[in-house]
């Protein structure tokens, strides 16, 4: 029996801003090395996504922003599409929910499911913003996390701790419109009883034991509380409208993001149909078959995701197959391997403090094939990981290029250096030599192997493996000497360093494709297929690396180098762009928001600490004995600073907040502990302590101690 459809879909990323690295080693970079596997192996696969275009989150934006949500939508539909191009993520389909065919079928499913009864219409009260004139769903409010006390949870989630929440369940909640205290007001919805559909997720998941231990561990800890009901529906003036002929009034209601959302991935999947010119070929992908083959459906997901990918949808699809059992029958998916988060040099990603990279900016800095490199190296696939721009560089150079590029470089250039580029004939093979060419063989089941379980990193890992054989197996042959003493021991070290090359431009496509061709290129190999969508049809595939792709006197091109190595400055550049987004993001949040509120609030207290935590600090009076402007930034100031036992130079992001030559001959209070960072080519080495009043203006905080006594 042939192997069964495969539809694999990415996290729909929301068009609210551009993609950065976090995303990418979330919900990208993984699914798109398993896609390009299985096109390399000739499975039928399809690739799906799209951006998710609704939601309140989108039109909180475009009110901020003064705009119409459509223009947000596509601005950043555009910019999206740019960087999964430039990185090389290739989706056979890449849609948008605000697209007519999404409209259709989720509109369609709502009507279905609520002709079958699915849903619970009720009236309840639910918090209402009387200044903006809005119902405070989702995103318009935040408040304390009853599950985990976070204090600034949004009204359908934590982010913390992950829960699912509604508005009515956070503790002191604000309007995150209006920042005013939310009044209540009556509203009627449509409810998915999702504590009825329990039991049957219950047994569904019981089948699903090859999940990773961070989903299922999610799962059950939701099943052991208990799941409750979700309202399927928004008051909200952007969104699929709910649709006309149900019952009840559908004024001014859209359906909730989460429901729509996900019905995007068949939305998408219809249009590819479309434009591959059989409108219903997505069925395929989505339906159990008439002769029983259920495909297989796989979400590739960030772990703030899985309770909407592994409880909700697939309730959804059940309750739709319940509806009509005469009709085709939704398949459930087969895995959500969802990712947990990518922290960034040691802080959790931020972009509204700006920690992050952005994916379009690093593309202007490295080629594609390292970033995903150095992104695939270091998934975040069963616990958070941490990508540093250190580690990337270490990892470029180390691995990239000096085990991966430079054998290839290596055996390349010996053949052309001596055999005239002709790949030289294998005759009487060495123990050695056998062994080698036994051990080719396993690497694409290997690697396999591990993509087929989601082990991105192993695979990785096992790619590199080989690489790592060749460069070995060259060292040890020692071919610049056999060639005087025995030339066809030479020959054959080459000849079959050359193979591992050939089967290394195969295997290593999934990772890093541009370079896969690259290397096919030098080597003058054809006939290899593509991990390109629609690339099928090329005769030799994954499996066939196992074996020797060359054959003796065939004519090479010449070698250029792979992967160049990352200098220092180019590290240096990133880190520091960083630093100086982060100290200059806290500035602009904060004049932003003094523009908006009249009579800021006063910042929360921060969670609670211990004594142990506070004596780890160590402040200490400093004099300051210069002040004057970075010379490369904007907003920081550079100060010299005298501790009684030692002069430091600090740097703090408040230049337009104080006069520089106003702090010269302050004592002000250093944190003297902190450990240095440099910031656009300075160090700081400490903090001096500011006043940050409510309208974000920073007043610092002096002392009449002298320079260099204890502050406690
Ligand atoms: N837009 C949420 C996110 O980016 C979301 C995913 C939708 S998948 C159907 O986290
Ligand atoms: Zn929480």
């Amino acid at each position: 029996m042939a192997d069964a459809p495969i539809l694999v879909t990415a996290a729909l990323p929301y068009a609210n801003g551009p993609l950065h690295i976090g995303h990418i080693a979330g919900a990208y970079l993984p699914p798109d090395l398993y896609v390009r596997y299985q096109r390399l192996r000739g499975r039928d696969v399809a690739f799906i996504c799209g951006s998710d275009e609704h939601g309140a989150a989108i039109y909180m934006r475009a009110m901020q922003e003064g705009i119409d949500p459509q223009a947000i939508v596509d601005r950043y539909h555009g910019q999206i599409q740019e960087a999964f191009k430039g990185l090389g993520i290739a989706f056979d389909y890449y849609g948008r929910t605000t697209s007519d065919t999404h409209r259709e079928t989720s509109q369609e499913f709502f009507r279905v499911l609520e002709k079958a009864r699915i849903f619970n219409r009720k009236t309840l009260e639910q918090l209402y913003d009387a200044e903006a004139e809005l119902f405070l769903a989702d995103r318009f409010v935040r408040g304390t996390c009853p599950v985990c006390g976070y204090e600034d949870a949004y009204g359908d989630q934590c982010e913390n701790c992950g829960s699912s929440l509604s508005p009515s369940e956070l503790i002191n909640p604000k309007s995150a419109v209006s920042g005013t205290e939310p009044e209540s007001r009556e509203t009627t919805h449509w409810y998915l009883p999702l504590g009825n559909i329990q039991p049957q997720l219950e047994e569904w998941i019981a089948t699903r034991k090859d999940w990773k231990p961070n989903v299922r561990g999610q799962v059950g800890s939701w099943f052991n509380d208990g799941l409750s009901e979700r309202a399927m529906t928004r008051d909200l003036p952007w969104g699929v409208p709910v649709p006309e002929g149900v019952d009840g009034n559908v004024d001014g209601k859209v359906l909730y993001v989460w429901f729509d959302a996900p019905i995007g991935y068949i939305s998408a999947t219809k249009e590819w149909a479309e434009e591959q010119g059989d409108s219903d070929l997505w069925r395929r992908y989505w339906q159990i078959h008439e002769d029983g083959t259920e495909p297989t459906l796989l979400h590739f997901i960030g772990k703030d995701n899985i309770v909407f990918h592994t409880l909700i949808f697939p309730a959804l699809l059940m309750a739709h197959n319940e509806a009509d059992e005469s009709a085709p029958q939704w398949t459930l998916p087969a895995n959500v391997p969802a990712n947990e988060f990518l922290n960034l040099e040691g802080r959790k990603l931020s972009t509204s403090r700006g920690w992050a990279v952005w994916v379009h900016e690093a593309l202007e800095a490295f080629p594609a094939d390292v970033l995903r490199y150095g992104l695939a190296a270091t998934l975040p696939e069963t616990k958070d990981a941490d990508f540093s721009w250190g580690e990337f560089q270490a990892r470029v150079n180390g691995e990239l290029a000096d085990v991966l590029g430079n054998f290839v470089n290596r055996a390349l250039s010996f053949t052309w250096q001596f055999y005239e580029g002709i790949v030289p004939l294998l005759d009487e093979p060495n123990e050695e030599d056998q062994r080698v060419l036994e051990a080719l063989e396993e690497f694409p089941d290997r690697i396999g192997n591990a993509y087929e379980q989601f082990r991105m990193r192993e695979a990785v890992q096992e790619t590199m493996a080989l690489a790592r054989l060749g460069n070995k197996y060259f060292n040890d042959s020692e071919p610049w000497r056999t060639r005087e003493v025995n030339p066809q021991a030479c020959e054959n070290t080459i000849h079959i360093a050359l193979q591992i090359t050939a089967s290394l431009a195969v295997l290593m496509e999934p990772i890093l494709p541009h370079s896969a061709l690259l290397l096919r290129e030098m080597l003058n190999l054809e006939g290899v297929r593509s991990s390109e969508p629609g690339g099928q049809g090329a005769p030799i595939m994954w499996e066939d690396a196992a074996f020797r792709l060359l054959s003796p006197g065939h004519i090479l091109n010449e070698p250029a180098i792979l992967f160049e190595k990352i200098e220092d400055e180019a590290v240096e550049a990133q880190r520091n762009l960083l630093e100086e987004r982060a100290v200059a993001s806290e500035i602009v949040e904060d004049e932003g928001e003094a523009e908006e509120l009249e009579e800021a609030p006063f910042a929360p207290i921060a969670d609670t600490i211990t004594f142990d935590d506070f004596t780890k600090l160590d402040f200490r009076a400093g004099k300051v004995l210069a002040a004057e402007p970075h010379p490369n930034a904007d907003k920081l100031l550079r100060m010299d600073i005298d501790l009684g036992f030692e002069e430091r130079q600090i740097l703090a992001g408040v230049l337009g907040h104080v006069e520089p030559e106003d702090l010269v001959g302050k004592n002000v209070i250093v944190v003297a502990n902190l450990a240095p960072r440099t910031i656009r080519g300075l160090e700081s080495q400490g903090m001096l302590l500011f006043a940050e009043d409510r309208e974000g203006k920073f007043i610092p905080v002096l002392t009449e101690g002298e320079p260099g006594s204890t502050v406690k």
